[in-house]
C-alpha cells in the first residue's frame, strides 16, 4: 500500500495550479514523495520513493526532454542523492500520464530541516514545466533537552536537565548516551545505554553541578546519542552581585568596593595563554547597578572606550545571526580626567548617540584606568531589581591609541557581531 503525502493529495484534488503544479497549457508536472509505511513524518535513514508525474491534458502526444529532479535542504547546504528507478519516460500519450520514478534516503544532516524538491522537464507542447515539493524532515532518532540554556543557581546546588529520545523507526533503537561537561562542571552520569521501542519515547534526567566555585562565564554539557546525534546545552555560571558593604561614591576611587563580586577581564594571547588586563566589580541597591572597571593601559587616550551591553530580559538575539533585541541597551564610557562621558549607544532597537547624566567618574593611577559608574535601574526598564532577579551583560575594552584597536571582552557578543546570547547573567543577591 502506498501513502501519498497529504499536501500532494490536496494539489491533485484542487483544479487550480498549486505550488506543486504549474498550468502551462501543455503538460503538467507534479512531485510526489511516498513510502511503504504510514507517513507520520518524513524521517532520516529510511528509503522513500519519489515520482515525477507528467499529465497530458491535450489531444496530442507530448515528447519529453531534460527530465530532472533536484533535492536540497532549504539553506542549500545539503544535496539529496536521488536515484532513478527504470528508464525515464520519453513521451506522454494524449490525455494520459507518464511517471518517472526515483528512490532516495534522507541523510542525518537534513534532520530538522526543510528539503525542497524541484522537478523540471521540457515538453513539446507547453515548453518548460516545473513542480516543487517541500517537506520537513525529522531525525529518525530525535533528541530533546530541556532547558536548552541553564543559569547555575549557586556553586552547590544540583541543576536538573530533562532528556527525551524519540524513535521514529519501526525497529528497536538501542545505543549509548554519552555526556561530557566543560572543565569545572560535573554531570551525574556520563554514559548510559538506552533502549527505545519502535515509535517510542524514553525520557531521563541528569544533573549538573559546579565542581567548586566557578569563574562566571560560559560552560556547556555535550550529549552524544550512539554517535548518531550530537547536541549541547549552554550552562552559564552567573556573577552573584551583592549590595555594597559600604555606600559607593562615584569618584573614580575604588577603595569603597571591598568584598564586591569581581571578574577578571583577560585576553587570549597566541591562542593559548590568557593575559589579564583588568577586572570588573559589580554591586547593586534598589536605585542603581554599580560597576567599577579597572584596566591596565600604558597609554591613555581620549579614544579608549569601555562598551557595556545589557540584556535585561535574557531573551536572546534579534535574529539567528545575532543583534540586539528591543529590550537591550548599550552604554559606552569614554574616560578623560578632564571630563568623562557616558554615552547611550544603543536602546529601543536602534543605535543611539545620547550623552547621559549617569553618574560616572574616571581616574588614572600609574598605568591603571579606572571607570566607576552608577547606572539607575530606570535605564534598564522593564527590569526590576530584587533579590534573585537576573539580567545579562558583557564588557568590551577598546584600547584605541590612534592605530589598530585592541579589543578585550568579558562575556562576549560585543566585539564584531553583537550577540546578547553571549552575555553573562548577573544575579542580584
Ligand atoms: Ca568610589
Ligand atoms: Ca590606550
Ligand atoms: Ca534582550
Amino acid at each position: 500500500m502506498k501513502f501519498v503525502a497529504a499536501a500532494i493529495m490536496l494539489t491533485l484534488l484542487c483544479g487550480l495550479p498549486m505550488p506543486g503544479q504549474c498550468d502551462t497549457g501543455g503538460c503538467k508536472l507534479s512531485v510526489e514523495l511516498f513510502s511503504d509505511s504510514p507517513l507520520l513524518s518524513y524521517i532520516t535513514g529510511k528509503p522513500y520513493s519519489l515520482n515525477l508525474r507528467l499529465t497530458n491534458p491535450t489531444g496530442d502526444e507530448i515528447a519529453l526532454e531534460e527530465l530532472e529532479i533536484v533535492g536540497r535542504s532549504d539553506n542549500k547546504d545539503v544535496a539529496i542523492d536521488i536515484k532513478p528507478v527504470g528508464d525515464a519516460p520519453k513521451s506522454v500519450a494524449a490525455g494520459q500520464e507518464a511517471v518517472a520514478s526515483y528512490t532516495l534516503t534522507f541523510p542525518e544532516t537534513v534532520g530538522n530541516k526543510v528539503v525542497v524538491f524541484t522537478g523540471s522537464a521540457k515538453c513539446s507542447i507547453g515548453g518548460d514545466v516545473k513542480g516543487e515539493l517541500q517537506v520537513l524532515v525529522t531525525p529518525s532518532i530525535e533528541l530533546t533537552m530541556l532547558p536548552t540554556r541553564m543559569i547555575l543557581k549557586s556553586s552547590k546546588e544540583e541543576n536538573r536537565v530533562g532528556v527525551s529520545v524519540i524513535n521514529h523507526l519501526d525497529s528497536m533503537f538501542s545505543g549509548k548516551i554519552t555526556l561530557n561537561a566543560s572543565p569545572g562542571l560535573k554531570v551525574s552520569s556520563t554514559a548510559d545505554n538506552i533502549r527505545v521501542d519502535p515509535y517510542g519515547l524514553e525520557a531521563f534526567l541528569f544533573s549538573v553541578k559546579p565542581e567548586g566555585a566557578l569563574v562566571p562565564g560560559h560552560y556547556a554539557v555535550y550529549i552524544d546519542v550512539a554517535g548518531k546525534l550530537k547536541d549541547w546545552i549552554a550552562i552559564d555560571a552567573p556573577v552573584f552581585a551583592n549590595k555594597p558593604a559600604e555606600s559607593i561614591v562615584v569618584d573614580g576611587k575604588l577603595g569603597d568596593w571591598k568584598g564586591a563580586a569581581a571578574v577578571a577581564i583577560a585576553r587570549l594571547i597566541d591562542g593559548s595563554k590568557w593575559e589579564k588586563i583588568g577586572k570588573a566589580h559589580f554591586a547593586w541597591d534598589k536605585t542603581n547597578l554599580y560597576l567599577a572597571i579597572e584596566v591596565s593601559d600604558d597609554n591613555q587616550c581620549s579614544t579608549d572606550t569601555i562598551v557595556i551591553g545589557f540584556d535585561p530580559n535574557i531573551n536572546g538575539a534579534k535574529a539567528a545571526g545575532g543583534g540586539y533585541n528591543d529590550d537591550d541597551y548599550e552604554i559606552t564610557l569614554r574616560g578623560a580626567e578632564a571630563g568623562s562621558t557616558a554615552l547611550l549607544t544603543w536602546s529601543a532597537g536602534k543605535p543611539q548617540d545620547i550623552q547621559t547624566d549617569i553618574p560616572f567618574a574616571f581616574s588614572r593611577e600609574g598605568d591603571k584606568s579606572r571607570y566607576e559608574i552608577a547606572i539607575p535601574w530606570s535605564e534598564a526598564k522593564p527590569f526590576k531589581p530584587a533579590k534573585g532577579a537576573k539580567f545579562a551583560m558583557s564588557i568590551l575594552v577598546n584600547d584605541s591609541d590612534g592605530g589598530a584597536v585592541t579589543q578585550t571582552e568579558w562575556g562576549g557578543g560585543l566585539a564584531g557581531q553583537v550577540d546578547p546570547r553571549k552575555f553573562v547573567p548577573v544575579v542580584l543577591q
